[in-house]
């Protein structure tokens, strides 16, 4: 299957893949802008950096973050941290914009209650890929995650609790929100290759905002 289905929904529909899991088309779209000024003013304070799995190889995302919190990975593994380890000093602050948007995306997707304490800043450039994985670092897998798209599109790959399990392909482009929890927290998922373009926002990239309960 290699359909693109949110190219059949209209602008503003919404898709759900699983029970949990949402897909709220161009949810983010009238702010966009302002938060992609956010993320550049976060990337001043905490720079994109290409992070080093516990396997050794070198990430093909750029990741920073804002919030109480930030997912580190090096050679030490996976983890959650207060500070930046490139400064010392601790992850921006998450912005207003960016907590207001991912409750009222959790709160459409059914989850009235959730309040984020991370947020991961992932950057795509051309080939930059992420593959499947499940994210289980936060402590409460109870919450949903929240995750925003932004600039160039990217195939959002939804397989299922096993890794076995054949993914789905969606569409993600600039403005969409996905809300997973319940049973769908736990999902594969990834990014295959960004395809090279250019985006009137991002240029030449996709930023995806995940939100988080880490604590
Ligand atoms: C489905 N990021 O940072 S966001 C990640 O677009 C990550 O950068 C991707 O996967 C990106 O960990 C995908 C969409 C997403 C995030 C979390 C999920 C989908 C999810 C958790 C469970 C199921
Ligand atoms: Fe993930």
């Amino acid at each position: 299957m290699h359909a693109d289905l949110l190219s059949a929904l209209p602008q503003n529909g919404r898709l759900t893949l699983g029970p949990g899991a949402w897909l709220l088309a161009g949810f983010a779209s009238k702010r966009a802008d302002e938060l992609v000024a956010e993320v550049h003013r976060i990337a001043e304070a905490a720079p994109f950096r290409f992070m080093t799995t516990r396997g050794g190889h070198t990430m093909s995302v750029a990741m920073t973050n804002c919030g109480d919190v930030g997912w580190v990975t090096d050679r030490a593994g996976y983890r959650y941290a207060a500070t930046d380890p490139l400064s010392g000093l601790h992850w921006p602050a998450m912005p207003p914009l960016f907590r207001e948007l991912a409750k009222q995306a959790a709160a459409a997707g059914g989850f009235p209650d959730f309040s984020p304490d991370a947020c991961l800043i992932n950057r795509y450039a051309p080939g930059a890929r992420m593959s499947l994985h499940q994210d289980r670092d936060e402590r409460d897998l109870d919450a949903p995650i929240v995750s925003v798209s932004l600039g160039l599109p990217a195939a959002f790959l939804f397989g299922g609790q096993r890794r076995s399990d054949r993914p789905r392909r969606v569409l993600l482009r600039s403005g969409d929100v996905g809300v997973w929890g319940g049973p769908s927290r736990l999902a594969f998922h990834g990014i295959g290759p960004l395809p090279p373009g250019s985006d009137p926002l991002c240029g030449p990239y996709r930023f995806n905002l995940t939100f988080r309960t880490a604590l």
